[in-house]
């Protein structure tokens, strides 16, 4: 099938699994056609089945704010009308199933029917799309979608809390291939971040509030007091230089290496014992699922879908939001005994596997040609 992905292009986890979806359908032999205003992050152009078409902007001195729905719903009507595209498949709400629907009714003008397809990835629903400014125009896009996708089923129930949804919402989880990670390297080298009686702790995210970054810092401050310890953070956003101050009152600065962004998470992951993720609320945390393949205990809270991939006391532990001396008392828990950490290790990346690729990648393929059909039943109907 020849399928459009319109998504994030940045470190963002809906941008991470749009990009890695598209490269493994390309792989199953799907033309895959990247739209969006940068090449994506973990997108590398060397296949024959892989397009990349950008979206730009031209900025124009009379706007205030540059329309870059209108951009993006031109440049699918040119691109679906150019290559023959079968499917639009849009990854956050915000404003992609908009500027998709717009695309449609445009196409829908020159005869050409395309079906949508909507895949919701948590803030799109959780914190910006149910803000009343944008929540009609959510509302509506979503309804307007052939087929809705979310990526945990917590973040199913929280769209129909929030919103007024009239279609079904199939949960698909998010997914990894660790074929990826398993073919790259077998020498961790741990020995470049800590020495060897010293336990490595990370967290990986994009430094918003909604990640309590403070939390991650006084949790690993609780955990460094009990066991050598090293912290790496992962990631750029508004919260890291109050996170860096933060260490420096602490006297922390050097027990905690701030990386910035990495393209080699996997490289880090690989070494790391503990991964934190106290998000104030996170619709599935892809970013510990990232850290379970790559056999890392995970201390969350107990927030959104986390659930659905942490489990209480087999691949780490679960605390409400905010309680750090629970977090920290857990962490200890799993690091104080080499057999414990192993066994924490060894179930994590057991319990990853549930999220592989081959076993989620079909259920794509199945809404695909579900939204294909539906397509072009009603158009007979017509
Ligand atoms: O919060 C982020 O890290 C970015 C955000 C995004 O939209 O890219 O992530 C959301 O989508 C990810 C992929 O489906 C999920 O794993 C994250 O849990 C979700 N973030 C939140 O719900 C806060």
């Amino acid at each position: 099938m020849k399928i459009a992905i319109v998504c994030y292009p940045t470190f963002g986890g809906s941008g991470v699994v749009a990009t890695e979806l598209g490269i493994a359908l390309a792989n199953r032999g799907h033309e895959i056609h990247f739209i969006t205003y940068r090449q994506p992050v973990r997108l590398e152009l060397l296949s024959n089945k892989i397009y990349f078409h950008e979206v730009h902007v031209p900025e124009y001195p009379l706007f205030h704010y540059q329309p870059y729905e209108l951009a993006l719903s031109s440049k699918l009507v040119d691109t679906i009308k150019l290559f023959g595209i079968e499917l639009l498949h849009v990854h956050y709400a915000i404003p992609h199933a908009y500027a998709g629907y717009m695309a449609k009714k445009m196409l829908e003008e020159e005869g050409i029917y395309i079906p949508m397809v909507t895949t919701l990835h948590g803030t799109d629903i959780t914190l910006v799309g149910k803000h009343p400014f944008y929540r009609p125009a959510v509302n509506f896009s979503i309804n307007q979608s052939d087929i809705v996708t979310s990526v945990s089923q917590n973040l199913k129930e929280s769209t129909l809390e929030l919103f007024d949804i009239k279609k079904d919402i199939e949960v698909i989880p998010n997914f990894i291939d660790k074929r990826k990670y398993s073919m790259h390297f077998t020498d961790c080298q741990r020995s470049l971040m800590a020495s060897e009686d010293e336990k490595i702790i990370t967290h990986i995210s994009n430094f918003r509030k909604v990640k309590r970054i403070p939390d991650v810092i006084h949790i690993f401050n609780k955990i460094q007091k009990q066991l050598p310890a090293k912290l790496i953070m992962v990631g750029e956003g508004p919260e890291k230089e109050g996170a860096e101050r933060l260490c420096e009152e602490l006297g922390l600065a050097n027990k905690v290496i701030f990386l910035g962004n990495s393209n080699e998470i996997d490289r880090i992951l690989c070494f790391s014992d503990l991964f934190l993720l106290p998000s104030e609320t996170e619709s599935f945390g892809l970013a510990a699922l990232e850290a379970m393949i790559n056999r890392v205990a995970v201390i969350s809270s107990n927030t959104g879908g986390i659930p659905e991939v942490n489990r209480q006391g087999i691949t780490g532990y679960l605390s409400d939001v905010g309680n750090i001396n629970e977090m920290a008392e857990n962490a200890l828990k799993i690091l104080s005994d080499d057999q414990t950490l192993e066994l924490f290790k060894s179930n994590a990346a057991k319990v990853a596997m549930d999220f592989d690729i081959l076993k989620v990648l079909p259920l794509y393929e199945a809404v695909y040609e579900k939204a294909f059909l539906a397509r072009h039943e009603s158009l007979q109907q017509n």
